[in-house]
């Protein structure tokens, strides 16, 4: 059995997605982040970043008691090794899996997050910085597709690095993104979509998330907290 610690967003479907593609037992613990559940002492044991998505393997192959793992690209590689799937196991392709789940993980979704803050949350528009990352954003995506010319998936099969960017491309509303000349990454996302597990994925924990609109003060906690007193609040969606 495995517990995953998450919230619907782009990072936390990364694993349910994993989970449901894996047939992995498991539970969801909800984590609010627009209520603060990152930071209590308790989730903070598991996710030192105070970040979703996290996991505790109860049932880790060494015998070892509970396995907590956190940051959404560890814990798709930790599944990914513990089932022997969506991994490939040559190096040559291996390698190729790894690349995409790294640019993903250091490029693609940090831009696309700051792009989505800088456009949707923040309460002043800064021209300069939705400029910034709108540009990479751009960017980001014309590699994709590129990537994606004449490929089925990002590497030789079906793997963990689809599952971590499509999570992403997902949202891709949020950050003004169209597909409309993006075929290459159009096709591709309609392949992954049409997967059962990924559905289930993208479903998994309906109801259990809590979905009223924040209020002012929650917002700021989720963007605002640790940050310099008296900083301009963050506007709703
Ligand atoms: N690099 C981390 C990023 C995780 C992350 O940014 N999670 C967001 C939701 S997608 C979060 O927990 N935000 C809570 C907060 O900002 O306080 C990962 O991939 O797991």
């Amino acid at each position: 059995m495995i517990e995953l610690y998450s919230f619907p967003t782009p990072n936390g479907h990364k694993v349910s997605i994993a989970l449901e593609e894996l047939a992995l037992d498991y539970r969801i613990v909800p984590i609010n982040i627009a209520r603060g559940d990152q930071h209590t002492p308790e989730f903070l044991a598991i996710s030192p970043n105070n970040r979703i998505p996290a996991i505790v393997d109860l049932d880790p192959e060494d015998g070892d008691g509970p396995l907590p793992v956190f940051e959404s690209g560890a814990i798709l590689l930790y599944l990914a090794r513990k089932t022997e799937r969506l991994l490939p196991e040559s190096p040559r392709s291996q390698a190729e899996v790894l690349q995409w789940l790294m640019w993903q993980m250091a490029g693609f979704g940090p831009m696309l997050g700051q792009l989505g803050h800088f456009r949707v949350f923040a309460s002043e528009k800064i021209e300069y910085a939705i400029g910034r990352y709108a540009d990479e954003a751009a960017r980001l995506y014309g590699i994709l597709d590129r990537r994606l010319s004449g490929r089925e998936w990002l590497a030789d099969e079906y793997s963990i690095a689809d599952i971590a960017v499509a999570a992403w491309v997902n949202f891709r509303g949020m950050h003004a993104i169209e597909l409309d000349d993006l075929p290459n990454v159009a096709d591709w996302f309609e392949r992954f979509m049409l997967r059962p597990a990924v559905q289930r994925g993208l479903a998994a924990g309906a109801g259990v998330w809590g979905d009223e609109p924040l209020t002012q003060d929650e917002r700021n906690a989720l963007f605002l907290r640790g940050r310099r007193p008296g900083a301009p609040e963050v506007a709703g969606r």
